[in-house]
C-alpha cells in the first residue's frame, strides 16, 4: 500500500464512521453540481484535520464555496475565552474614558443612529495551506463606528480606543518580580485615525440575519480589510484614552517576527498584525467530462486587484477570470480557471494574485525569514488527483 493510498483510506474510514460522505462533508453542504459535473478530490488533506471541530469553533470547507456570501451556520469561527452569555435585552454598549459624554446605548438606540450595509471577508491570521478554512464572506448590518464616537464627543486628548468584548479569562500578568492572575476582558485597540475613520463598523447582523453567538451577538465589531483579530466580537465596551493598550492580545500574541535585510544586515522586526496581506488560493475543483474549473478566493486589504493567474504543475502562469460577483471593496473576490483536457494522475494546482500597486503574493522562499506562523500568506499548493 502506497503511503497516499493508506492516507485516502484511513481517511474514508474515519469519515463513514462520522456519518459523512467520501468527500468528508455532509451532501447537503456541498453546493450544487452541474449535470454530469464531479467535484476533483483533493489529496493533501492532512490526516489530522478535524471537520468535527468543538461547537464553539469551526473552519469553512473551502469545497462548498459557491458563491460571494459564506452562509452564518458555515461561517468560519474561532476565539480565545469561549462564549460569554449576553442578555441581548440588558445589552448596553458602553462608551467611556476620554469623552464629553459617556454613553450606554441598547442595540435599538445604536439602530436609530443608522443602518447601513458592508460586505467585508476577513480571515483569521493564523489560517493557512493547505486548507485555508479560517476564512469567510460576510454582508454585515449595521452602524458606522464614527458616528456613534461623534454623539460621545471625543476629548481631543485621547489617542487609543479600546474595545473590549464581553467575554473573559485568568490571566497572568507580570511586572518587575511580581505575578498576578487577573480575570480580563478579551480587548482590542486602535488609534483615534483608525478608530475615527469612516469604514469602521458595528455590525449586528450577518447575510440579513442577526449575528449568532458565534459571530458576537448581539454586537462586533468589523475593521475592514483587517485580519479577524481586530473585529472584536460580544463587543461590550469602548474605552478611551491616552495611553497604549497592552493587554496580551494586543501586545504579545497577534505580533509577527520577520528577518529584514537593513544597510545590508539582517534585523529581526517585530509587527502587529493588523490588515490582512495580499493572499490568494484554490477552494475547488470540479470536473465535467474532459475539462476542469478551478475555483479560487482573493483576500486582501481592499486594495483593488489586477491579476489572479493559476499554474498546473510545472506549466506557465496563465491568466484566472475574476468572478464578476465579487466586486465590492472589502469582500473577499472569488476567480475561476478553465483547466482543459487534464491528463489523468496526480496534479499541483497553485494560484497567485497582483494587485494594482503591483504587489504580488510571495512565495514561500520569500517569506522564509518570518519565523511567526501568523501572516502567512503566501502561494499555497494544492494536490488533485484526476481519476
Ligand atoms: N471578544 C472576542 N472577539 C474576538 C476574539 C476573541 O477571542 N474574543 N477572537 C478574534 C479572532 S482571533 C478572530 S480570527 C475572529 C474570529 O471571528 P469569527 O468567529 O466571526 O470568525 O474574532 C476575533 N474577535
Ligand atoms: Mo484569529
Amino acid at each position: 500500500m502506497t503511503n497516499q493510498r493508506s492516507r485516502r483510506e484511513i481517511l474514508k474510514g474515519g469519515l463513514a464512521a462520522a456519518g459523512l460522505g467520501v468527500l468528508g462533508i455532509p451532501e447537503w453542504a456541498l453546493p450544487a453540481l452541474a449535470q454530469g459535473e464531479t467535484l476533483v478530490p483533493f489529496t493533501d488533506i492532512p490526516e489530522s484535520v478535524r471537520w468535527e471541530t468543538p461547537p464553539d469553533r469551526r473552519i469553512l470547507d473551502v469545497r462548498t464555496i459557491d458563491g460571494p456570501f459564506t452562509p452564518a451556520d458555515k461561517f468560519a469561527t474561532t476565539q480565545h475565552y469561549g462564549h460569554p452569555t449576553i442578555d441581548p435585552a440588558a445589552f448596553r454598549l458602553k462608551v467611556s474614558g476620554l469623552v464629553e459624554k459617556p454613553l450606554s446605548l441598547s442595540l435599538d438606540d445604536l439602530k436609530r443612529m443608522g443602518t447601513t450595509d458592508l460586505v467585508a471577508g476577513f480571515e483569521c491570521s493564523g489560517n493557512r495551506g493547505p486548507l485555508q478554512g479560517l476564512c469567510s464572506n460576510g454582508r454585515w448590518t449595521g452602524v458606522s463606528l464614527k458616528k456613534v464616537l461623534d454623539s460621545a464627543a471625543i476629548n481631543a486628548s485621547a489617542r487609543e480606543f479600546v474595545f473590549f468584548g464581553a467575554d473573559h479569562g485568568e490571566e497572568e500578568v507580570e511586572w518587575r518580580t511580581q505575578k498576578f492572575k487577573l480575570d480580563v476582558p478579551f480587548g482590542r485597540s486602535l488609534n483615534r485615525e483608525k478608530a475615527m475613520s469612516p469604514e469602521i463598523f458595528l455590525a449586528w447582523a450577518l447575510n440579513g440575519q442577526p449575528l449568532t453567538t458565534h459571530q458576537g451577538a448581539p454586537l462586533r465589531l468589523i475593521v475592514p480589510g483587517w485580519y479577524g483579530v481586530a473585529n472584536v466580537k460580544w463587543l461590550s465596551q469602548i474605552h478611551i484614552q491616552k495611553d497604549a493598550y497592552t493587554g496580551k492580545y494586543q501586545t504579545r500574541w497577534y505580533r509577527t517576527i520577520k528577518g529584514e535585510m537593513i544597510d545590508g544586515e539582517m534585523k529581526y522586526m517585530e509587527t502587529a498584525v493588523t490588515h490582512m496581506n495580499l493572499k490568494s488560493f484554490i477552494a475547488r475543483v470540479t470536473k465535467n467530462g474532459g475539462p476542469c474549473n478551478i475555483t479560487g478566493v482573493v483576500l486582501n486589504d481592499g486594495t483593488p486587484i489586477k491579476s489572479v493567474e493559476v499554474k498546473v504543475d510545472d506549466g506557465p502562469w496563465q491568466p484566472a477570470t475574476m468572478d464578476p460577483s465579487t466586486k465590492e471593496k472589502y469582500g473577499w473576490k472569488l476567480f475561476h480557471y478553465a483547466w482543459n483536457n487534464p491528463a489523468p494522475g496526480d496534479h499541483t494546482l497553485v494560484s497567485r494574485v497582483t494587485d494594482v500597486t503591483g504587489k504580488m503574493q510571495p512565495t514561500a522562499a520569500e517569506l522564509e525569514t518570518k519565523k511567526s506562523f501568523l501572516e502567512e500568506n503566501s502561494q499555497s499548493p494544492r494536490k488533485v488527483k484526476i481519476a
